[in-house]
């Protein structure tokens, strides 16, 4: 088989970034491990900024986004039940954030994908990159008992964080800097009314919790929980009471709990790997680079990544310029950063930290640190400006 742009992972960052080539009469394939249905059962993501909306939208897949997502114009900050809001539609001058789930996406891309007859290949085993330093990249995978060889030029390796691309740059080409969180977040998904129609981040003395949402009848919470936790031990029942103690009152007042649709834990870790390239094989997303989920930047920082690839095999292909190709890595991780830091930061800020081993962050001074740091920047309208202004992200990159 032979295409133009092989991409390795059928998440969001594969198929966005295989539906804007299709535009541009680019041809791609995607290889993904597993079938479409375990893909959609992920439950991830569901605060999209505006670069990634118009993304979706340039794809041509936005009108069910449009249609059904939440404009969100702010959320809230509670320290031990004390709210501070943080009005993103006035402290930005405008801006604001769009509450519609990865999975929905997700599916909306998918359906795209096979209504206009592109080629995808669900349930690849052993799918491996030769060559990618030449000319002429090649991919290999096993479907049953048949393999396959698929040649193409450019290999974009939207894998995830355990996929086989950024393993395929030697270990001497690459540097990866990576920060293990002593906790993970405990989400469960419930048919159920949310507390509050934008969401709430909970610091409090039992740990973080965080309250979004899907739809006026969908709920998304979550709970930091210790690294050692098994979901199994945690009934529904056990997660609805916990929840309550960590809502401010107010919200957990109006808490309506339900049969979970879905539970998960999830570690927080930060991780980049430098640099996103090596010859023909560009990593995109999450197989780059790996966010806390506190500042709801993962999705986002994929989408910014498939933006700046998507112009650059777009002037390879429309113009015949191959020269942007090694400017890729550099033009992605100057973003990818940005997003790192300000995750880091509010992950820093809103989690409890007493009794976990904390490397690297120093000592018991950390919290007293951590605790201005949110006095200042909460009670200051410079201050909420700052996590306003992150939090809706900033612009995306171009080329020039
Ligand atoms: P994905 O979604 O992991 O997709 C990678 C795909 O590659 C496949 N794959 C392979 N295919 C072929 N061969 C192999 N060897 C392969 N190995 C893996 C996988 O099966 C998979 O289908 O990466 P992608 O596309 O880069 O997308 C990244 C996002 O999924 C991720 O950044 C976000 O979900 C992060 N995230 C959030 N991001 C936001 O911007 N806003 C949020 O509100 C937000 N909330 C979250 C999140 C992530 C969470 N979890 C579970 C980590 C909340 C949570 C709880
Ligand atoms: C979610 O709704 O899943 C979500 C929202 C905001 C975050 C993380 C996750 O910061």
């Amino acid at each position: 088989m032979n295409t133009q742009v092989a991409i390795i992972g059928a998440g969001p960052s594969g198929l966005l970034l295989g539906q804007l080539l299709a535009i541009q009469g680019i041809d791609s394939v995607i290889l993904e491990r597993v079938s479409g249905d375990y893909v959609l059962g992920r439950i991830r993501a569901g605060i999209l900024e505006r670069g990634l909306v118009d993304l979706v939208r340039e794809a041509g897949v936005a009108e069910r986004m449009d249609r059904e997502g939440e404009v969100h114009e702010g959320f809230e900050i509670s320290i031990d039940g004390q709210c501070a809001h943080i009005d993103l539609r006035a402290l930005t001058g405008g801006k604001t954030v769009l509450c519609y789930g990865q999975t929905e996406i997700t599916r909306d891309l998918m359906q795209a994908r096979s209504k206009a007859g592109l080629s995808t290949y669900y349930e690849a085993a052993d799918v491996a990159l030769h060559d990618v330093q030449s000319e002429r990249p090649w991919v290999t995978f096993a479907r049953g008992d048949r393999r396959y060889r698929l040649n193409c030029d450019y290999i974009a390796g939207c894998d995830g964080f355990h996929g086989v691309s950024r393993k395929t740059i030697p270990e001497d080409k690459r540097t990866e800097y990576e920060k293990v969180y002593p906790f993970g977040w405990l989400g469960l998904l419930s048919d159920t009314p949310p507390v509050a129609d934008e969401l709430i981040y909970c610091k409090s003395e039992r740990g973080f919790a965080l309250a979004s949402r899907r739809s006026a009848t969908r709920s998304r919470y979550y709970l930091q929980v210790p690294l050692t936790d098994r979901v199994e031990n945690w009934s529904d029942e056990a997660f609805w009471q916990e929840l309550k103690r960590r809502l401010p009152a107010t919200a957990a007042d109006k808490l309506v709990t339900g049969a979970s649709l879905e539970k998960s834990i999830a570690p927080l870790r930060s991780f980049v790997c430098e640099p996103m390239q090596y010859g023909r094989l560009f990593l995109v997303g999450d197989a780059a680079h790996i966010v806390p989920p506190t500042g709801a930047k993962g999705l986002n920082l994929a989408a910014s990544d498939v933006a700046v690839l998507y112009q650059i095999l777009t002037r390879v292909y429309r113009e015949n310029d191959s020269t942007c190709t090694s400017r890729y890595s550099e033009i992605a991780l100057r973003r990818v950063w940005h997003g790192e830091r300000f995750s880091w930061w509010m992950s820093n800020m809103l989690h409890d930290f007493n009794g976990y081993e904390i490397s690297g962050m120093g000592d018991s001074s950390f919290e007293r640190f951590m605790n201005s740091e949110l006095d200042y920047y909460l009670n200051s309208e410079e201050g909420r400006k700052v996590i306003a202004n992150q939090y809706v992200g900033l612009p995306f990159q171009s080329l020039e």
